[in-house]
């Protein structure tokens, strides 16, 4: 690694051509300038460096020179196609720089790593980088039951996972605590749970709840940068958000009390009861209607009032009703003991769990996201003296975000059965938006790289000091960082 190249995640291959390009200002070239020079904008502007844009006829014979260095942004059938069209190869020569990729996703990766090779004095190293992603699914699991969390920070979060090439957004949008999303055959949800979290009410000003409107805002804003959203309706446990908004969901009938401490495990659905099962199927297929992306999140955690057989039930419902309404199910690695159908995709966060039915899921043809909470939680203390944030798992240094192989965190698991990567941020302690860039600021970079860059490609020592320059880009940003000790920061 060479210190003029702070790149994050690092790539394939990284070629130095020894020089240095003057970039105060860009001029974007591409065949949806508006699009492009938008994106590019957001990105580079930030940093002090000016964007314009424009369609290839600023390239041809005669034109005159546009204001800037021109950034040429290249869709070629020619290019590689593996990775799912994530290849990119951006090119800085002195005269010009050119991001080609197969698909529109691999052009704005090339854009970002551009703009982590932007220095403080404006100017570019000449390079060529060829690059393409190890995992499809590279991800962020956030919980904005526990504490909520808005459209506008929430774009920010979109922003920040983008700026590391992450392609999910995952969202725990229900707990015991409150329900986040409007459900149109369900608006009890909402009206009675949707305004509660830890400790409380959300603030005043605040509604508490995405509105289907904001919620298919959400998703686009995400989905101009290539960011996928996927929902998570959490049951059988983690439901008391439901049956205190419809208690016609329990036995007796009664609405339980609202719930604002930070226990897990007491709430459950009951799978004999009439109300259950269209319940569930409602839910979810308007989540389904209202989601653009592949995927719904049906939870599946720590329901310990559950016995085996009627967890099973309750789990196997979710996964039915996931697969009815035209989505892929996806759910926390304890679904693993209810009927998995080939990808069905099973996250991984308890090492502690045994893995004789998540190896079993995985020989009927589950793909596992890898979400240890030793190595992926961002809600574990940095080190026991940090101010917020949980240790039940133990304590998550930056280095021990970095430091571990998905393809070897379960043992017994195929390596081929590994779709990717996610950290996970619990909001039980995180209250500020400043707590939640800290706590996923510099782990999350960390994990992008995990997700990213084969083992071959990865080394703590590099690592550390090519993050430190990113602190710059974050001040920039308004993202708050912990500064651990084990980077030393510019
Ligand atoms: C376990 S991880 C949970 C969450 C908590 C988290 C706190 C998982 C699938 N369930 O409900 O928020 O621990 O760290």
């Amino acid at each position: 690694m060479n210190a003029a190249f702070p790149l994050v995640p690092w790539p394939t291959a990284v070629e130095p051509r020894d020089g240095e390009l003057a970039f105060p200002a860009a001029h974007v070239v591409s065949p949806e300038p508006l699009r492009w020079t938008l994106l590019a904008a957001e990105l580079l502007t930030p940093l002090g460096v000016s964007v314009t844009g424009g369609g290839p006829e600023a390239l041809a014979e005669g034109a005159p020179a546009p204001d800037g260095v021109v950034v040429e942004l290249r869709l070629e059938d020619s290019a590689d196609r593996s990775a799912g069209g994530e290849a990119y190869v951006l090119d800085v020569r002195d005269d010009g720089i050119t991001v080609t990729a197969p698909e529109p996703a691999g052009l704005l990766h090339g854009l970002r790593t551009l703009r982590q090779l932007v220095t403080p004095r404006a100017t570019v190293p000449t390079v060529v980088v060829r690059d393409a992603p190890r995992y499809p699914w590279r991800g962020l699991t956030l919980d904005i039951a526990r504490h909520w969390f808005g459209p506008a920070v929430l774009r920010r979060v979109v922003d920040l996972a983008g700026s590391y090439k992450l392609r999910v957004l995952h969202l725990h949008l229900t707990d015991d605590q409150g329900w986040r999303l409007e459900i149109p055959s369900r608006p009890g949800l909402t009206e009675r749970s949707g305004r509660t979290q830890v400790g409380g009410e959300v603030p005043p000003g605040e509604r508490g709840w995405l509105t289907v409107e904001e919620y298919r805002e959400l998703q686009d804003y995400a989905a101009a940068r290539f960011v996928e959203v996927v929902p998570e309706v959490d049951l059988p446990g983690h439901t008391n958000a439901a049956t205190h908004a419809y208690g016609e969901l329990r036995p007796d009938g009664l609405p339980t009390p609202l719930y604002g401490g930070i226990e897990v495990g007491f709430s459950q659905l009951w799978a004999d009861n009439p109300a259950t099962e269209p319940f569930v199927r409602d839910v979810l297929g308007d989540v389904a209607a209202m989601t653009a992306g592949r995927y719904v999140h049906v939870g599946g955690d720590e329901a310990l009032t559950l016995e085996a057989g009627e967890y099973a039930r309750l789990v196997g419902l979710a996964l039915d009703a996931v697969r009815a309404a035209g989505k892929t199910p996806a759910a926390w690695q304890e679904a693993a003991t209810a009927a998995v159908e080939p990808g069905t995709v099973l996250q991984f966060w308890d090492p502690r769990a045994d893995a004789a039915p998540l190896l079993r899921a995985a020989a009927a043809g589950a793909r596992f996201i890898m979400s240890p909470a030793s190595h992926a939680y961002c809600d574990m203390k940095y080190d026991a003296d940090h101010p917020i944030g949980q240790d039940w798992m133990g304590l998550v240094e930056l280095r021990d975000a970095y430091g571990w192989e998905p393809s070897t965190a379960l043992p017994g698991l195929p390596p081929e059965a590994v779709e990717g990567v996610a950290a996970a941020l619990w909001t039980e302690t995180i209250v500020t938006t400043d707590h939640l860039f800290s706590m996923l600021l510099p782990r999350l970079p960390a994990l992008a790289e995990v997700a990213w860059t084969p083992p071959s490609g990865r080394d703590w020592a590099s690592f550390r000091a090519r993050v430190a320059e990113h602190a710059r880009t974050w001040d920039a940003e308004g993202w708050a960082y912990h500064p651990t000790r084990q980077v030393a920061w510019p």
